[in-house]
């Protein structure tokens, strides 16, 4: 590979900051059962500690997502102990994500529920998560909506839109001015007749009804199956309005894969119409790219590190696009050309041009086998087996 391309690898990778989930290191489950890991962590120091761990291994991830109800259990006043364990893992609080699905009084939505009292204690809820995001000087508050219903004709969807936007603009109006709120959107669950918040032209729509802060946040797996997720990155980058990504992937719906694990070209074609879209503009995209998975099965830190490598290798290959002569085949309507742009630039091998960028930062030139023969998971699972079974929340 030619200098040149290795310097657009150099430069993508030195760009791309991946958050990790403090919910991806704790025990979690499916509808149907849990299986416990020994390793699992179960405090938000744990979480912190592990976090740092593939931070340290990769020299990408900076920063953790944190959800209010299952690491401030004491709200703002919880923040301090935070902000303590961010110095002593080398990890930032990220974005901050209130929960609003949890709690039994949450049975009939929370923004969208009819009764003014629990949409109250709902807004209250959020008005707590922006109080910690700003203790904690973190930017970006994430909301995700469970609510909808399950039969048809047992919601008012006009009425519950309405109540979407005074809540959302009243979340707004508690935003200092270097923060933002990021609104989610997703097709079903647990809601299956209709979801608030059911697609990207929704969260919008909210969004701009919201306030200048609010984007949008695009949820990789929240998706019909088939459907261009890379235009809706489109559409939402020339709206101004892509405010972050939550990593994942699907096969059917939102299964919280791996990233890249069923479809890589897909991530890669994502990637390249936000590098595309920088290259045409001379800006950079603020996007916040964040992991929204909780493996139950392959090993929590390895899954995240197998995350990060794989969104690393995509970026790079995207980075590889060749912008200019893309632009010109697409103004030729020379359509072989153009296509095989992107299909060159998604089959070259990487991999080499990473080793080099990491070694160039002192990472380990394979963060998983650097792990595997690190002896991190032996030590934590030395000192959590003993309580595993005990403890376990959503995530
Ligand atoms: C949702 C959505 C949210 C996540 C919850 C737990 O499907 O992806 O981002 O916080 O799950
Ligand atoms: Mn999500
Ligand atoms: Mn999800």
């Amino acid at each position: 590979m030619n200098s040149h391309r290795t310097d657009a690898i150099a430069g993508a990778l030195d760009a791309l900051r991946i958050e990790l989930p403090s919910w991806g290191f704790a025990n979690t489950g499916t509808r149907f059962g849990k299986f416990l890991q020994p390793a699992a962590a179960a405090t938000i120091a744990e979480k912190f500690s592990d976090a740092g761990e593939v931070h340290r291994l990769t020299g990408a991830c900076p920063t953790l997502a944190l959800h209010v109800l299952w690491d401030f259990p004491d709200g703002v006043r919880s923040a301090s102990a935070v902000r303590a364990l961010a110095g002593q893992h080398g990890v930032r609080p990220g974005s901050i994500n209130p929960n609003l699905f949890e709690e039994q009084h949450y049975k009939f939505g929370s923004f969208g529920n009819p009764d003014p009292a629990i949409r109250a204690r709902a807004l209250a809820h959020a008005a707590d998560s922006v109080a910690i995001a700003r203790e904690l000087d973190s930017r970006d508050i994430t909301l995700w909506f469970a609510d909808g219903s399950n039969y048809p004709g047992t919601a008012n969807i006009r009425q519950r839109k309405q109540w979407f936007e005074e809540g959302l603009r009243n979340v707004h109006t508690r935003l200092a001015p270097s923060q933002r709120m990021l609104v989610e959107y997703k097709p079903f669950e647990p809601a299956f007749y209709h979801t608030d918040i059911a697609d990207w032209g929704m969260a919008l729509l909210l969004a701009r009804a919201s306030g200048p802060q609010a984007r949008v946040l695009v949820d990789t797996g929240h998706h019909y199956a088939a459907q261009n997720i890379e235009q809706i990155v489109a559409w939402l980058l020339a709206e101004g309005m892509l405010g972050g990504f939550h990593f994942n992937d699907r096969r059917y719906a939102d299964d919280d894969l791996t990233l890249g694990s069923i479809d890589p070209y897909q991530v890669f074609r994502i990637f390249h119409e936000i590098q595309f879209f920088e290259w045409e503009t001379g800006t950079r995209a603020d996007i916040a790219y964040m992991i929204d998975q909780s493996h139950n099965l392959k090993g929590k830190i390895e899954a995240m590190i197998q995350t990060v490598m794989m969104a690393q290798e995509l970026y790079a290959k995207a980075a590889l696009v060749d912008h200019a002569a893309l632009a010109s085949a697409q103004a030729h309507c020379d359509l072989v050309a153009a296509e095989s742009i992107l299909q060159n630039a998604f089959a070259t091998d990487v991999r080499p041009a990473i080793v080099e960028w990491r070694e160039a930062h002192r990472l380990p030139a394979n963060p998983m086998a650097a792990f595997r023969a690190g002896g991190y998971l032996e030590r934590i699972t030395g000192e959590r087996q003993h309580r595993a079974a005990a403890a376990s929340s959503y995530a």
